[in-house]
């Protein structure tokens, strides 16, 4: 394919995404604000992390088919791939406003037969309530002059380059016309199925997925709370009604983090409030259990008389889901923060994260009364904290995501399973 594509922000979708459409013969401009993107971008180097991607990267800027510029520049296609943050207001609505002034820096370049397209996870019905009245105030008919739709990505991180060519693709045009025209496009390089719908369609069905998720995750984490009232195993329980073909119970732990299922769930109920009743449940059970998690710490100490001042506790995990580096909106964060306020003295340890790294783990365990598992990385399951919990005052593990082997030589482990012994 070899047409000209200007991609505004080159983040973790945005730039892998520009690398695509280069290596499929596009001519790409990726647009960012940074200079420093800018400049490492058109000396073929890249500034985040991804397997595959800087080979990828430097060999489209080598061959001349992708370099960096911080303003659009006139384009066959635009697509923005910027942040969509929260407002943060309580009702955490989505903020369009990095996404509204990346279609206002196109719309000077804009020109008939354009076509325009929104990457970003956004809240239903943007599209149709602000992207195309600002288009079309700029002079043009959507679905005759440009054409606009919404491709929302649904890739991992760590496995970006493979998924973006072989997920399916949901592509969400204004009109029928716009929708053909986007298909055109990403045709350029997905290998997976094209599932075409309206804007709205597609903005909704990706918010959807990850509450999906969210809802059962708070359904589990429900779950977990009534059975530590029932003295009932719920691990047990779970594993037993999954027996069942048409069930599917999640794993309950202490809250769920990161930048989708944390947030996309509110983008929903903000347009929705008076509707979207379980949804907003579901955050608030989620955004409860690092609480839950503390009350049992607390419930611990206190049948042995110990006052929170008196205890050191080692909290193992600081990232929202294991083997990862990426501790945005993470619960093992705000059970740390919520431990330190009732006046614990809390050792962090996060092999994952520089500043929570430690050269000798083992010192970090050097008499503590209870060491808590909040992130499920490699480095704490099954026996591997052995070595360490032989250095602890009173060795009491509290597994708050079901890794620890039940049978840790020389410490007592309490999980989401027996819990209520804890
Ligand atoms: N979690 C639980 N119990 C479970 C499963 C997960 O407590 O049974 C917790 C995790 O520990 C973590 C949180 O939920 O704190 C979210 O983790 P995740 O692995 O479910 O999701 P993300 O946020 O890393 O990635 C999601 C993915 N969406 C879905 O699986 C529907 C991914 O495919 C999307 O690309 C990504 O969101 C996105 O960008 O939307």
């Amino acid at each position: 394919m070899d047409k000209r594509v200007c991609v505004v922000g080159c983040g973790y979708i945005g730039l892998p995404t520009s690398a695509m459409f280069a290596s499929s013969g596009c001519d790409v401009l990726a647009v960012d604000l940074s200079e420093r993107v800018v400049d490492n971008l058109n000396a073929g180097r890249i500034t985040i992390e991804e397997p595959g991607l800087a080979e990828l990267v430097a060999d489209a800027v080598a061959a001349g088919k992708l370099r960096a510029a911080l303003a659009p520049e006139p384009a066959d296609a635009f697509i923005i791939a910027v942040p969509t943050p929260f407002v943060d207001d309580g009702s955490r609505a989505c903020d369009l406003s990095y996404v509204m002034a990346a279609v206002e820096s196109v719309l000077p370049v804009l020109e008939e037969g354009n076509l325009l397209v929104v990457e970003s996870t956004i809240a239903p019905r943007s599209i149709d309530d602000f992207v195309v009245p600002a288009v079309e105030a700029a002079g043009f008919r959507v679905g005759e002059s440009v054409f606009v739709a919404h491709c929302p990505e649904r890739v991992l991180p760590g496995k970006i380059i493979y998924e973006l060519v072989n997920n399916n693709r949901i592509i969400g045009g204004v009109t029928p016309a716009c929708t053909a025209a986007a298909t055109e496009l990403y045709r350029a390089f997905v290998a997976g199925e094209i599932l075409q719908t309206e804007a709205k369609v597609a903005e909704l069905s990706k918010c959807m997925e990850n509450t999906f998720r969210d809802v059962n995750i708070a359904l589990a984490n429900e779950l977990a709370m009534v059975c530590d009232k029932l003295d009932i195993d719920c691990l047990e329980v779970i594993r037993l009604a999954n027996k069942h073909p048409r069930v599917n119970l999640h794993t309950p732990g202490p809250g769920v983090g990161g930048h989708c299922l944390a947030i996309d769930p509110y983008f929903i109920c903000a347009k929705a409030p008076e509707t979207a009743r379980l949804i907003k449940l579901a955050r608030d059970i989620n955004c409860g259990m690092p609480e839950f998690v503390c009350g049992k710490v607390d419930a611990h100490f206190a049948a042995r008389g110990i006052a929170p001042r008196s205890a050191k506790v080692v909290a193992l995990g600081v990232t929202y889901k294991g083997n990862i580096d990426d501790c945005r909106q993470s619960p093992a964060m705000d059970a740390i923060a919520l431990l330190e306020e009732r006046g614990y003295s809390v050792a962090v340890f996060d092999p994952h994260v520089e500043q929570y790294g430690c050269s000798d783990p083992k010192a970090l365990f050097e008499g503590a009364d209870l060491a808590i598992v909040l992130t499920d990385h490699n480095e704490f399951k099954g026996d591997a904290l052995g070595e360490f919990v032989t250095a602890m005052r009173t060795p009491v593990i509290y597994d708050t995501r079901n890794i620890v082997s039940a049978e840790l030589a020389g410490a007592q482990v309490y999980n989401f399973g027996n819990g209520y012994e804890f």
